[in-house]
């Protein structure tokens, strides 16, 4: 398997999910803004969204969409990270579609160069926070996002929130989540993947 990505991106989701599973596989830095990887190809070759992640399985077959790659693994790996059925997945299911699209998404034009300050002001106010407000009040008294332990979910909660710090939001008010972030932040597998170029 061969994933491609680029540093601090939401590839670190597949990352350490691959990490945690104790899948082997090869990383591909894609360049940014190029595009090109290391032998000069071109990326959007693999995925013509020219977004990473991207996951190629040993068939040939490429993988896109952080959250979903991350599904497919725990699937193909014994379901330890995602449940495998019924309501709990559907349930699962809800929270991921939560984190890729409210959050992951939703706090993307943060980044853009081109959008002002009063829209980004905006914007926290009132679509992110009352998002992180709802996923601050879930958390409360718990250890990881669901109730069998760790899985792709607090994963991408640890993304969302690094996310956010990196643009030099104060999340203090959201300790439930700060909180799950470092649990998240304190296992091997993100520290490898951090020391991998992650
Ligand atoms: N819906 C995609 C979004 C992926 C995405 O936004 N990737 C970003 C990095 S976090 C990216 O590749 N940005 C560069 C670009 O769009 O050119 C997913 O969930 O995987």
């Amino acid at each position: 398997m061969r994933l491609f990505f680029v540093p601090n991106t939401c590839a670190l989701i597949p990352h350490v999910t691959l990490r945690e599973l104790g899948v082997p596989f090869a990383l591909e830095k894609v360049g940014m803004p190029d595009k090109k990887l290391s032998n000069g190809d071109d990326y959007f070759k693999f995925n013509p969204k020219g977004q990473v992640p991207a996951l190629q399985l040993d068939n040939g077959e490429v993988l896109t969409e952080a959250g979903l790659i991350a599904k497919y693994l725990s699937d193909s790996n014994g379901g330890k990270l995602f449940p495998t059925q019924g309501f709990d997945r559907v349930r699962a299911e809800e929270w991921l579609n939560f984190f890729a699209t409210e959050l992951h998404k939703g706090l993307s034009p943060l980044y853009a160069p081109t959008a002002g300050d009063e829209f980004k002001s905006w914007l926290f106010a009132n679509r992110i926070a009352p998002r992180l407000d709802h996923l601050n009040a879930y958390l409360e008294g718990r250890e990881w996002m669901l109730n069998g332990g760790f899985s792709i979910l607090d994963i991408y909660a640890l993304y969302s929130a690094r996310g956010l710090k990196s643009r030099n939001i104060d999340l203090s008010k959201w300790s439930n989540i700060t909180a799950l972030h470092d649990r998240v932040a304190a296992r091997q597998s993100f520290k490898d993947a951090v020391a991998a170029g992650a």
